[in-house]
């Protein structure tokens, strides 16, 4: 199904004058409102192709209905999200789960949409059918040759399909570890790690990015090989220049001060980007904001921060996707309202008062640094968000518009009730 552009329109006139009365209070209060504006049009995040069926646990899986069936549907999802928030101009394939058999036919079906392929990802975190060599025990780091050698083929033969499609980074996120103590010499693993890291990394076209992500634990229990933001680096700083450290915010012990990770690994030129979700006890994948959002602003004030210490570009320096699961929500709902969250963050921090506050941090001045970062994160940014999407030709209020014009009955309409996407 599409979005009408007259539908839109009618939506929008609908809630217009509300929202101008709120976006002038707000654009009377905050400097360089255009600045801000363009910034927040500028700013895409990838939407991952696993994410827009219902995920599960390993308790159950409840299926919704109209569910993309292909990859063609999926990206016509993407493009349901992306005429409504005009901020979700890319998908992120995982491979096996999404083949793209015929890659400039989906190339083409994106850029219908106005979609483009974010980093490609790969999977050595399951046996696929008739696969000659298990996984069991792990691919990159395993004790045996020939399961490397299958993982590697399998992560150039990735990179192949994001070539095909015009992405430019690998994403790679291994299970690899142990369950118990003993099982693993860690020093081993990690040399295994590295030699067949740097064999994907000699085939990296010239413009790519190698994403190493990490993950303090599950499916192992006792250690993973790319456990935490160190090991990662370690291994990005040994493969070279093309190879950086990927945040997924779910992926840390609990407490860990994430935004001081991502502040040294931008100050070392190594961070590669993130995969947004939110957290209340583990790798939860819960919708972006819906746990911590003032976690989510930190980050965002320090991306913001080091970013322009760098003269980064926001937009396109680094790697911005969402992965989450969603098990009680409509995918497409939930993943409006991660993208919305995401906007939200980014629009606060835009409105930090960066030179008061290094002079407070100068002064040892806690209660001044608390005052004006918290004055942003208070400010209600929603009109400038909303505004940024209505220049860009989106809906003034993305789920209320979903709901109204039944997207998800339309959907089940054409696909049918009982329908399962592939993914987690
Ligand atoms: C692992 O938990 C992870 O975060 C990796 O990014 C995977 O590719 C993804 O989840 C699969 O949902
Ligand atoms: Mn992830
Ligand atoms: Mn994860």
């Amino acid at each position: 199904m599409n979005i009408e552009k007259f539908q839109i329109a009618e939506f929008n006139d609908a809630h217009r004058q509300v929202h101008e009365r709120s976006f002038e209070y707000i654009a009377g209060t905050v400097p360089q409102v255009d600045d801000i504006l363009q910034k927040l049009q500028e700013f895409q995040v990838a939407i991952p192709s696993w994410a827009l069926g219902t995920g599960g646990t390993r308790f159950g899986r409840f299926s919704g209905g109209g569910e993309p069936r292909n990859l063609e549907e999926k990206i016509s999802d993407i493009g349901i999200l992306h005429a409504l928030n005009r901020s979700s101009g890319a998908i992120s394939l995982h491979i096996p789960w999404d083949i793209p058999e015929n890659a400039a036919s989906i190339k083409a079906l994106a850029a219908q949409h106005d979609i483009r392929f974010d980093a490609v990802n790969s999977n050595t975190f399951q046996d696929q059918p008739g696969q000659a060599l298990s996984y069991k025990f792990g691919s990159l780091h395993h004790t045996d040759k020939g399961v490397r050698k299958l993982a590697i083929e399998h992560n150039i033969e990735v990179i192949k399909y994001g070539v095909e499609l015009g992405s430019n980074a690998l994403s790679l996120w291994l299970a690899d570890g142990s369950c118990f103590p003993g099982q693993l010499n860690f020093r081993g693993a990690f040399k295994r790690t590295l030699d067949s890291l740097q064999e994907i990394y000699a085939t990296l076209p010239d413009a790519w990015k190698l994403y190493i992500e990490y993950k303090a634990y599950e499916p192992n229990f006792y250690s993973t090989t790319i456990g935490d933001w160190g090991q990662s680096l370690l291994f990005a700083n040994k493969l070279g220049p093309k190879a950086y450290t990927l945040v997924d915010l779910g992926h840390h012990l609990p407490n860990a001060n994430i935004e001081q990770i991502v502040a040294l690994l931008l100050m070392e030129g190594k961070l590669a980007g993130f995969h947004f979700n939110d957290s209340k006890y583990g790798d939860d994948d819960l919708t972006v904001g819906s746990i911590n959002p003032y976690q989510l602003f930190l980050i965002f004030n320090e991306l913001v921060e080091g970013m322009d210490a760098r003269g980064m570009n926001h937009a396109n320096d680094l790697g911005w996707m969402i992965d989450a699961s969603h098990n009680v929500k409509d995918p497409l709902e939930d993943l409006l309202q991660s993208v919305e969250a995401i906007m939200i963050a980014y629009a606060q921090a835009l409105l930090v008062d960066t030179k008061a506050l290094q002079a407070a941090q100068q002064n040892n001045d806690a209660v001044a640094a608390q005052e004006i970062l918290q004055y942003a994160y208070r400010t209600d940014v929603r009109p400038l968000v909303a505004h940024a999407r209505l220049q860009a030709g989106g809906v003034l209020q993305p789920v209320a518009f979903y709901r109204q014009f039944k997207v998800r009955e339309q959907l089940i309409k054409e696909r049918g009730l009982k329908t399962v996407a592939t993914g987690l």
